[in-house]
């Protein structure tokens, strides 16, 4: 089939609201007419979230870069005896959450899987801002770090998530999903739990009322065939239980890492990407353009591509700037609105869960 009947019958099928399948998310990767597919992905970005496009006053917290794990992508982890390893105690985190400012409506923790700690440094950290800022959402450890605490300290897995959801977690943010394809996440990832793994903790954690964003690491040595079957694994867990907030493709940064690779992935490829998720991932609500990842400006052009949000202050970021970002880590909320206005989107303030706060017009 040619381009534009590809893009033709594709067409019908978001105008029909017909699930596309593997085989036409195959073909559309390749695509050269990125303007017919862009307009594909906004149309159907427009039918489940309006012109709207969203953004959440947030604060990223990284408690520790030390980590047991050696992903050969990861420019962030360090290990125990490293000069520059660090690990906040829990009186330096309380500073950060303590210096958010009052409006604050999300803390994002993460953090490498240190080998020493005990699972009460995680849930004090939880318990703490639970405590300073009862009305602030705790999106927390990754499926990774959450299946690492079950090991470490020998717990079932369920015990474990309602532990954190006793001390505060009221989601899990979507890292660590990296490639499910064997063969790659073999070697950019091979000590991390492997992808039905990661499929196994979302889940449990979905079934036990903690919903999760979910991600997608690209630009490596995946294959087209590899990004459709990850999308696909997603899509099937999110017809098993709904619990997947947004969606957020992550293109791969190449210094100061051991992939092999330098270069960063190009502008075409990640619109393609954002676009393609966007059609074949029906059943999720939202799809994020990190906009520390993407930088402002590709971040603002993704809004015509499929996605409807932007993430949001963030203020402190480790993992993109120790890998090669270049975007300084904090932005003005008035930026963030001046990006989607002039993107033709209407900005929205939104809480982790998607609540619309404020409509900025
Ligand atoms: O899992 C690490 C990725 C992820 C590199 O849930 C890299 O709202 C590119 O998951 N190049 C962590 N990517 C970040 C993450 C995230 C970010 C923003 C919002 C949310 C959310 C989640 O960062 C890791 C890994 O896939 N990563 N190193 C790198 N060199
Ligand atoms: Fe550790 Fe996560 Fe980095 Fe892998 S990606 S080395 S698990 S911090």
């Amino acid at each position: 089939m040619n381009e534009n009947d590809l893009l033709h019958s594709i067409e019908e099928k978001v105008d029909a609201g017909v699930r596309l399948t593997p085989h036409d998310a195959l073909a559309l990767f390749p695509c050269n007419d990125l303007l017919a597919l862009g307009r594909l992905a906004d149309k159907a970005a427009v039918r489940l979230n309006g012109n709207r496009a969203y953004f959440v006053r947030n604060r990223h917290i990284n408690p520790t870069n030390v980590c047991v794990h050696r992903c050969t992508f990861c420019s962030y982890r360090r290990g125990l005896f490293d000069s520059d390893a660090y690990t906040l105690g829990l009186d330096e985190i309380m500073e950060k959450v303590e210096g958010a400012g009052p409006d604050v409506r999300e803390f994002h923790v993460v953090g490498g899987l240190h080998p020493d700690l005990p699972f009460d440094y995680y849930l004090d950290i939880l318990r703490r801002i639970r405590r300073a800022r009862p009305g602030v959402h705790l999106k927390a450890y990754t499926a990774v770090e959450i299946d690492f605490f079950s090991k470490r300290f020998r717990l079932p897995l369920e015990e474990v998530i309602l532990a954190l959801k006793e001390a505060g977690m009221d989601s899990i943010p979507g890292g660590g999903a990296e490639i499910f394809a064997p063969a790659v996440r073999e070697k950019i990832c091979g000590e991390k739990i492997d992808g039905d793994r990661w499929i196994e903790v979302i889940e449990t954690a979905h079934r036990l009322g903690i919903p999760s964003n979910a991600t997608m690491l690209y630009g490596h040595l995946e294959t087209n065939a590899d990004r459709v079957d990850h999308l696909s694994k997603l899509r099937d867990l999110q017809d098993r239980t709904g619990g997947i907030m947004a969606f957020i493709p992550l293109a791969f940064h190449p210094e100061n890492n051991r992939v092999g690779l330098t270069r960063f992935t190009s502008g075409l490829d990640d619109l393609r990407v954002l676009a393609v998720s966007r059609l074949f991932l029906d059943n999720v609500p939202h799809v994020k353009a990190y906009w520390v990842m993407l930088g402002e400006k590709m971040a603002q052009v993704a809004l015509r591509f499929g996605a409807d949000d932007i993430d949001g202050t963030v203020v402190e970021e480790k993992i993109y700037h120790a890998a090669g970002a270049r975007e300084r880590p904090e932005i003005p909320i008035e930026r963030l609105v001046h990006l989607i206005r002039t993107a033709g989107k209407v900005p929205v303030e939104r809480d982790t869960l998607y609540h619309e706060l404020r409509i900025w017009n």
